[in-house]
C-alpha cells in the first residue's frame, strides 16, 4: 500500500501517520520529522531546513525531493509506505511521479483530513506548550496556514482528477479518525 497523508499543518498528519503505519506495516516518512532530527543533530540540512521551519515557509523542492528520492529507495520501501508532508507543492507532485514511474510503481490513495481553520489553531497552540516547536507561534501558524492554502491545497484537486483522493473527516478523537482514515483506504 502506498499512501500519501496531507492537510493543513495541525490536522492530524503526523498523529494519524504514524498509528496508520502501524497498522499497515509500512514505514512512516515524514518530511517534517527527517528535517527536524536533522536540525537536532545540527547537520548542514538541518541548518537549511531550519531557516524556512521556523518563518512557517517551505524547505526549497530541491531540498526536499532530494531528501525523499534517498529515502524511497531503501529496502522498506519495497512493500509500501505512508508519506507524510510530503508532496506538499505540484514541483513536488511531479518529482514523486518520477521516483515512482521510473520503478513501475503507483500511489494506492491521497488522503486529505479536513479540519476547521480555528481547530487547527487551538491544537497548534496546545502543542506549543507542550513541545514548544518554533513554529507553533501565533504569527508563524497564521503563515503556515497561507503557505497550505497557496502552495499544497491546489494540490487536492490534482489527486481528485486522477481518482486517488478521499477526504476524511479530521474532526472528533484521534481513535475516530483513524478508524475513518481506514475505512477510506479499504484497509
Ligand atoms: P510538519 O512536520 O508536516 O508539521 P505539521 O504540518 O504541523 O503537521 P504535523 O504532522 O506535525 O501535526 P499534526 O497535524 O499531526 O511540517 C513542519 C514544517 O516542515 C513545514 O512547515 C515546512 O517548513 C517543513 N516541511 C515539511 N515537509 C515539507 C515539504 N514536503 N516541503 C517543504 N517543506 C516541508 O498534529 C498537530 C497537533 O494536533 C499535535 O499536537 C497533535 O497531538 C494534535 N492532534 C492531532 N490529532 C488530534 C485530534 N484528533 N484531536 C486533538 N488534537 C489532535
Amino acid at each position: 500500500m502506498r499512501l500519501v497523508i496531507m492537510g493543513p499543518p495541525g490536522a492530524g498528519k503526523g498523529t494519524q501517520a504514524v498509528v496508520v503505519a502501524g497498522i499497515l506495516g509500512v514505514p512512516h516518512i515524514s518530511t517534517g520529522d527527517i528535517f527536524r532530527a536533522n536540525v537536532s543533530a545540527g547537520t548542514p540540512l538541518g541548518e537549511e531546513a531550519q531557516r524556512y521551519m521556523s518563518s512557517g515557509e517551505y524547505v526549497p523542492d530541491s531540498v526536499t525531493n532530494a531528501m525523499v528520492r534517498d529515502r524511497l529507495s531503501r529496502d522498506d520501501c519495497r512493500p509500501g509506505f505512508m508519506l507524510d508532508g510530503y508532496p506538499r507543492t505540484l514541483e513536488q507532485v511531479t518529482e514523486l511521479d518520477m521516483m515512482l514511474q521510473s520503478d513501475g510503481l503507483h500511489l494506492n490513495y491521497v488522503a486529505e483530513l479536513t479540519v476547521d481553520t480555528e481547530e487547527v489553531i487551538q491544537r497548534l497552540l496546545k502543542r506549543a506548550q507542550d513541545q514548544g516547536r518554533v513554529d507553533d507561534t501565533v504569527d508563524v501558524i497564521r503563515r503556515r496556514l497561507e503557505v497550505y492554502s497557496e502552495q499544497t491545497a491546489p494540490l487536492v484537486a490534482v489527486y481528485r482528477e486522477r481518482g486517488l483522493l478521499v477526504q476524511v473527516d479530521g474532526m472528533g478523537s484521534v481513535d475516530e479518525v483513524t478508524a475513518r482514515i481506514l475505512a477510506a483506504v479499504e484497509a
